[in-house]
């Protein structure tokens, strides 16, 4: 009887996950006409493995029951490694904690599937309690480097205060995204970071990264936006000064804090940027997705930035765990000039659109930037449409 459960429901389970993992996705059509959306999302927790969930063997779970439960998929680094499109997940269990694991699949938009087994991060000797938000560069210097947000509990919080936490930029660096190197997290000089990228190249043969410099664990403070700094060394990666490239502003949907997403993508007109900028509401906090464009030789200067946000959370992108939030940090710009851009919706699971370098770029140069009044907004609006009269 027992055992005929465990099959039964062993094999139902089964055969509803391959299901969905080889679902085809299928694009949307866009009146935009800058990026398409897919249809379904590409991960979401019921992507994750059942030899992760559950014990399969019939004489210790009988009954068939999820041993691990895991809460979300979101989140995602993002590289082509051979013709195959990865993404190294922020995956979280049901008892938050987050770890990274590589899903992969034959063409970027679909039939997404994880590897045997999560990544196993070493740590430095200070542990993490929590690791999140991996995003991957390929470096001049040969190696695959994951910088990601180490969170630990704050040593200076009150007696009692059993959430305020610390946080700060990991590195590690693999040849094989199998075996990873963790380095010391980057030191800087202005109290906590997250949202850091490391630039692919050396610039004067020094390290780059973009930061996000903050006063506190979720607050920005006097941080003042996207920031950008230099490294003499990766194996002891220390920030002296920090210039901010993108300012956090008023009245704009990146006022409350921002900060970048993937590393950007070289074109033949600059560096292609996408970034996540956060304003207040009367429901909390709403994050959009933003793009702009910064200088071939100095990439820490903005030449474009259109108006506005580019993706922000539509239908039932809107709800989840931290609802009203669409976030990235992985993107992948094919040899066809095709760029695959994975964002995450309210914290809970991943989508794809899908977009072309020359779009993108289209996009950042001719749209209208933000002149930040409404009366500016208006005289931006009768522009086009004085322009447009004679097309009428
Ligand atoms: O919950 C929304 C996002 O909040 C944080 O982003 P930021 O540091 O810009 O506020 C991150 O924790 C991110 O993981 C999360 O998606």
């Amino acid at each position: 009887m027992q055992k005929d459960l465990f099959s039964s429901r062993y094999n139902r389970v089964k055969t509803e996950h391959e299901a969905l993992l080889s679902k085809p996705n299928e694009a949307l059509f866009s009146s935009n006409g800058i990026y398409s959306r897919y249809k379904n999302p590409i991960l979401t927790r019921n992507h994750v493995p059942l030899h992760w969930r559950f014990d399969l063997n019939p004489e210790t779970n009988p009954c068939f029951m999820e041993r691990i439960g895991f809460n979300a998929t979101f989140n995602s680094g993002a590289i082509k490694w051979g013709d195959k499109y990865l993404l190294a997940v922020r995956v979280e269990g049901n008892d938050r904690k987050s770890f990274f694991a590589i899903a992969e699949s034959p063409n970027g938009v679909d039939n997404f599937r994880f590897w045997n087994r999560p990544i196993t991060l070493p740590e430095t000797e200070e542990p993490d309690t929590n690791v999140y938000d991996m995003r991957l560069t390929r470096h001049d210097d040969g190696y695959v480097y994951g910088i990601f947000c180490t969170e630990r509990k704050d040593p200076e919080a009150p007696p009692g205060d059993t959430s305020s936490a610390v946080a700060a930029a990991g590195i590690a660096r693999t040849m094989d995204l199998v075996k990873w190197e963790r380095l010391p997290d980057l030191i800087s000089t202005t109290g906590q970071q997250r949202n850091v990228v490391l630039f692919p190249h050396f610039i004067e043969g020094k390290y780059a990264f973009y930061t996000r410099p903050q006063d506190g664990f979720i607050d920005t403070g006097k941080g003042g936006g996207i920031g950008f700094g230099f490294s003499e060394s990766i194996e002891n990666a220390e920030i002296k000064e920090e210039v901010i490239v993108d300012a956090k502003t008023y009245h704009t949907i990146y006022e409350v804090k921002n900060g970048l997403g993937p590393a950007p993508i070289r074109t033949e007109k600059g560096w292609l940027q996408m970034a996540h900028g956060v304003r207040n509401t009367a429901a909390g906090l709403r994050y959009t997705i933003y793009m702009f464009m910064t200088d071939m030789e100095k990439p820490w200067l903005v030449t474009h930035k259109p108006n506005g946000h580019f993706i922000s959370p539509l239908k039932e992108e809107r709800v989840g765990d931290v609802s009203n939030v669409v976030f990235n940090n992985g993107w992948i710009a094919d040899e066809d000039g095709k760029v695959y851009i994975y964002y995450a919706s309210s914290d809970t699971r991943m989508h794809v659109a899908v977009s072309t370098i020359d779009q993108l770029v289209d996009y950042c140069i001719n749209s209208p930037q933000d002149q930040l009044r409404s009366a500016a907004s208006v005289q931006t609006i009768n522009n086009l449409i004085d322009k447009n009269l004679k097309f009428m």
